[in-house]
């Protein structure tokens, strides 16, 4: 009997080709638009500008009177002034936007203080799950601790090395790069940490809560 002929063989070979395709099913393998093999997720198209989204309002904040508030249910609140918020660790962070209304810009390279950060300072009480971002022009946006904390997530104020402008949310803003940009609140004043979900001005108007471009959770 041949080498391939044996039933021993023959089983090994099996369990290989299983573990493979179980592999490619983990990953989803051949799905149109899934992360990894191909970058735009579904129903995006690329573009080159930077649309500037709002509802009407550009709130201006002298940097002589900004302030961060990091608070709800917390051990340690925090207010940072423009010095403060400076004098934090710094973090650099590439990613892409993908705006639920289909356009997604490549590479956007953000300077500033990483969530992870905030959050290791702030402290959490332990029956804390959601975030809620509160903005300067009344608005409002809500994600997990768990979107929060992850590594890519950072309090920018800076986009490309250059003081993030005005219309883009300066000078502080989230960018939350894994879920549509909605939840990238602009002219950040307040981080609340909370028990209970909140959901934000959007959230309540009919998009979804959690915002994953890659299975376009865009409306609920
Ligand atoms: N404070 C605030 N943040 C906001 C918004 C807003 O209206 N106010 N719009 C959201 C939406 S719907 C999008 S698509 C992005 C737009 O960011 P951009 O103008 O920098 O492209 O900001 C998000 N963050
Ligand atoms: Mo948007």
């Amino acid at each position: 009997m041949s080498d391939d002929e044996n039933p021993a063989n023959i089983a090994s070979i099996k369990a290989k080709l299983i573990a493979s395709k179980q592999k490619w099913a983990r990953e989803g393998r051949l799905l149109t638009g899934k992360a990894g093999e191909d970058r735009l997720p579904p129903g995006q198209r690329l573009v080159r500008d930077w649309p500037v989204l709002d509802l009407g309002l550009q709130p201006d904040v002298p940097l002589a009177t900004w302030r961060l508030r990091i608070d709800g249910q917390v051990n340690n609140p925090v207010e940072w002034d423009w010095a403060a918020f400076q004098a934090q660790p710094q973090m650099d962070d590439v990613s892409d936007i993908h705006c639920v209304t289909s356009w997604s810009r490549y590479d956007n390279h953000w300077t500033g203080v990483a969530a992870r950060h905030v959050v290791e300072l702030a402290k959490p009480h332990s029956e804390v799950n959601h975030v809620i971002f509160h903005s300067h022009d009344g608005y409002t946006t809500n994600v997990t601790l768990e979107q929060f904390t992850a590594p890519d997530v950072v309090l920018a104020h800076a986009w490309e090395g250059k003081p993030l402008t005005r219309e883009h949310g300066g000078p502080v803003r989230i960018i939350m790069p894994q879920y549509y940009f909605w939840k990238s609140a602009k002219w950040v004043q307040r981080i609340e940490f909370a028990a209970i979900d909140r959901p934000g001005f959007w959230e309540v108007r009919g998009y979804h809560n959690n915002a994953d471009p890659w299975t376009e959770e865009r409306y609920s």
